[in-house]
């Protein structure tokens, strides 16, 4: 029997989630959007049902699963804040895993990744909770990703590097091997990080350089 499932957020990263849910395992309920403005709406055919507010009443109907469909990349608190939220209530945060991602058998997964169409993830990688491995970005061997992080679309960490909690990796970033990044670091699109980054800062460019401090 299938679980069923809601998906927080109706916009362009849940679309991508929504496709990448394996729908023999799990039957999505429906979405959760910031507030009841879109009620009714569909979203890849999957109807927003409510807002934040109904999860504890849909979770006691016996929809138990979830799975968080916000990018949301002017705010990286925020899918924190809701993942918080959705397992003190008690929810199953479910790895959403698209069947073209290639993942060796030899990886350790958290809780609540969301793993989109034509990633890699090599041996001995390890995963915590709730990050999202965007479309083709590619997690080689050995690296180890804390929680809550994002790697946008066609980001590349090398073997044995180590990314903080809360950190982003822009669209097309490359991290080279055995590099450490703190935690809440932003790191531009189409940047090279050759260097190890301090926690809360903002590093640009190729070779990567820190422009700010968060
Ligand atoms: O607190 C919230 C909340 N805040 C925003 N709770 C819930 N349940 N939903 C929330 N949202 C909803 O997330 C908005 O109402 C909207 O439906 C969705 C955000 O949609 P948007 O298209 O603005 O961004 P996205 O997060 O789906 O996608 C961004 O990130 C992706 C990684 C975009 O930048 C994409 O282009 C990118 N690929």
């Amino acid at each position: 029997m299938q679980k069923e499932m809601i998906v927080i957020g109706a916009g362009g990263h849940a679309e991508v989630v929504i496709d990448s849910i394996d729908k023999t395992v799990y039957k999505i309920a429906g979405i959760l959007d910031k507030d009841d403005t879109y009620i009714g709406q569909l979203v890849n055919h999957i109807p927003i049902i409510g807002s934040d507010a109904d999860a504890e009443e849909l979770y006691h109907k016996g929809i138990t699963c979830a799975v968080i469909g916000i990018g949301h990349l002017g705010n990286y608190f925020l899918r924190n804040t809701i993942y918080n939220r959705l397992k003190h209530i008690g929810f199953e945060m479910v790895n959403v895993i698209h069947p073209t991602a290639i993942i060796s058998p030899n990886v350790e997964f958290g809780e609540g990744n969301v793993i989109l169409p034509r990633t890699v993830i090599n041996s001995g990688a390890k995963l915590g909770n709730n990050n999202i491995i965007n479309t083709g970005a590619i997690i080689e061997h050995d690296v180890i990703l804390e929680n809550n992080i994002h790697m946008a679309t066609g980001s590349v960490i090398c073997g044995m590097s180590h990314i903080g909690e809360n950190t982003f990796a822009g669209a097309g970033s490359t991290i080279i091997q055995g590099i450490k990044i703190g935690a809440n670091v932003i790191i531009g699109a189409g940047s090279t990080v050759v260097c190890n980054v301090d926690q809360d800062t903002v590093t640009y460019g190729t070779p990567a350089k820190v422009v700010k401090r968060r």
